[in-house]
């Protein structure tokens, strides 16, 4: 499935306005940036007007998509105070987005969620220890991301935490995404590892961090920008999860100009639908072997004279990353 024809699956129409709703042509539209999303409310930067509590005016229609918000953290909207009272609008319209991310529900079908829209990059945030990140689990939001045309990076969490060979894995591991072109390092919040380098790379963007829960996406968000103290929470010693503590999206301004989207813990992942022979298409690593299969539908699971098998087998493609392919597969199958 490509691009284009995602967003058309996702599209979104605001009800035109009936002849009663048609604004005044001396009412001036604000414009805004959509900090945070409960469903109910909106809180939205307005320009040259502060922060204010917002609601949707009107229907919206939602094409049968399943989509359940509507307006998302970093939609760009255009609303009007509300009649008589300090800070309050009204959103009227959402400005065509530039792309969003979809989090979709593994186990209710169906139920898909805009996590954020017009975002400049996806961060996502992994330990390998309490909790422990799969590699998996990695690689679905890396392909989430490509299938949006989302630059992506890889963060390993906790380096604080681990061993000497622990440490020296997650270095292999954040060397072999970096290969694939997945920017990618440690961090540590009690010692300050990675910080630095984190801020460079989130500098002048809109970043969104996505990650388990508990593995310190609004610690770093703390550590960044010491004034926000954003709520974090111990990971529970018995399950050795995190407690869900972030609830809604929401965007933080860092610094002029640098925007960071905490998110809650994502549990699983679910893929949106997309053919099976495209998933390679989202393996950026792949798709330069995956041009010289002899069969041109070639799933690379099975077939003779496959060149991506081949390139496993020659060590020219990371395992691991060959083996989240086949489970991305399977899944898929399993799905059908
Ligand atoms: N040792 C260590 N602990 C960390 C680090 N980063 C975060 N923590 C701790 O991990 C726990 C969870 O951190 P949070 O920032 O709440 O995690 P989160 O990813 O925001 O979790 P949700 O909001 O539930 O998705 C807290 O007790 C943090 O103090 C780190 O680099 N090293
Ligand atoms: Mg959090
Ligand atoms: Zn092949």
């Amino acid at each position: 499935m490509n691009k284009k024809y995602r967003h058309a699956e996702i599209c979104m129409n605001f009800a035109p306005y009936t002849s009663s709703e048609t604004l005044p042509l001396s009412a001036k539209l604000l414009q805004g940036l959509v900090l945070k999303s409960t469903g109910s409310w909106y809180k939205v930067r307005v320009e040259n007007q502060g922060i204010w509590d917002c609601r949707l005016k009107g229907k919206l229609k939602l094409s049968k998509t399943g989509v359940s918000n509507p307006v998302a953290v970093g939609d760009h909207a255009e609303l009007e105070a509300e009649p008589g009272q300090k800070d309050k609008g009204l959103i009227v319209n959402i400005r065509e987005r530039e792309n969003y991310i979809i989090r979709k529900s593994v186990h209710k079908t169906g139920h898909a969620h805009i996590l954020a829209a017009n975002v400049d990059q996806l961060v996502v945030i992994a330990s390998l220890k309490l909790p422990r990140t799969s590699l998996g689990f990695i690689d679905r939001l890396l392909v989430s991301a490509e299938s949006y045309h989302i630059p992506a990076k890889v963060i390993f969490n906790k380096a604080d935490l681990l061993s000497e060979d622990e440490n020296q894995f997650a270095l292999e591991l954040a060397e072999m995404y970096s290969r694939i072109g997945y920017e990618s390092f440690m961090t540590a919040v009690p010692t300050g590892q990675g910080i630095e380098r984190l801020k460079d790379l989130l500098r002048g963007k809109i970043s969104l961090l996505a990650g388990h829960s508990g593995v310190g996406k609004s610690s770093l968000v703390n550590a960044i920008s010491p004034g926000m103290k954003l709520q974090t929470q111990e990971i529970s010693s018995f399950a050795n999860k995190g407690k869900h503590t972030t609830t809604y999206a929401e965007m933080h301004e860092w610094e002029p100009e640098s925007f960071l989207i905490d998110t809650p813990g994502i549990k699983e992942l679910g893929l949106m639908e997309m053919e099976n022979d495209n998933l390679s298409l989202y393996f950026p690593e792949m798709r330069p072997f995956a041009a010289r299969c002899k069969f041109y539908n070639c799933s690379h699971t099975h077939e003779p004279q496959c060149a991506v098998i081949q390139a496993v087998e020659d060590g020219l493609l990371p395992i691991p990353r060959y083996e989240s392919y086949l489970s991305m597969m399977e899944d898929e199958d399993n799905r059908r």
